[in-house]
């Protein structure tokens, strides 16, 4: 069975792949991000990844079934034939991978699809599309965890994108758990994030961070 979306998923966000964790077990990260109380977990192993299709296959299978047992949505980052592989709960999409219209087309009825926009134009375009469950802005700040990171977008840049949007808008790039108060202020449902939860020294605190901030969620 899929999860179904909703806004609260966006608190907190966890983006990781096998290239942000350097020799450490993606399983073992993820099993401690669910415990400690992750909303949403987004699977990118792009970049630096030494991993096979098959193995990605393999792997994501068996951390879409951590997720499914903690009832948080396992997300795939860009690839429409692993998310489906996989059963995802939901895609994530950016503007240079796979058409948006395409994505939605081909499996907005079996998952909910997310996209990124760091502009104002691109807000624009999203709204005219149908379906979309949320957007993913940044970075926002400085990012090290994205090589073709777009320009950073800034706090005030983050609050005009919100005030455009027609879905709620996930902030990501270089946040840090003293910039969640000023995230949350823009109006943003939420923060994703890689390094501020994979260097963490204690996942439960940090996680508790990011679900505090803003307006108190139901969980
Ligand atoms: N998209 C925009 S910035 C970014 C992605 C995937 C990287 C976010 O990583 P970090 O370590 O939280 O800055
Ligand atoms: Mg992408």
């Amino acid at each position: 069975m899929t999860i179904k979306f909703n806004q609260a998923q966006l608190k907190a966000y966890f983006v990781c792949g096998t290239q942000d964790i350097g020799a450490q077990s993606l399983e073992q990260v993820v099993t401690q991000a669910l415990a400690a109380g992750i909303t949403a977990y987004q699977f990118r192993d792009k970049g630096q990844s030494k991993l096979t299709q098959s193995e990605r296959l393999a792997l994501g299978q068996r951390l879409k079934a951590l997720c499914a047992a903690s009832g948080v949505p396992f997300i795939v980052d860009d690839d429409i034939e692993l998310a489906l592989a996989l059963h995802a709960d939901g895609i994530h999409v950016g503007q240079k991978d796979a058409q948006i219209e395409h994505v939605l087309q081909r499996v907005g009825s079996t998952m909910f699809v997310g996209l990124s926009c760091s502009t104002l134009s691109e807000i624009e375009q999203a709204n005219q599309l149908n379906g979309l469950a949320y957007i993913g802005s940044g970075p926002i700040f400085p990012t090290t965890s994205k090589a073709d990171a777009d320009p950073v977008v800034g706090l005030t840049g983050l609050a005009q994108l919100v005030q455009a949007a027609q879905v709620p808008i996930v902030a990501i790039g270089g946040i840090t758990v003293g910039q969640l108060p000023a995230i949350a202020q823009t109006g943003a449902a939420g923060a994703a994030v890689i390094s501020m939860l994979v260097r963490s020294a204690d996942y439960r605190h940090t996680v508790q961070a990011m679900r505090l901030a803003g307006a108190p969620d139901d969980n």
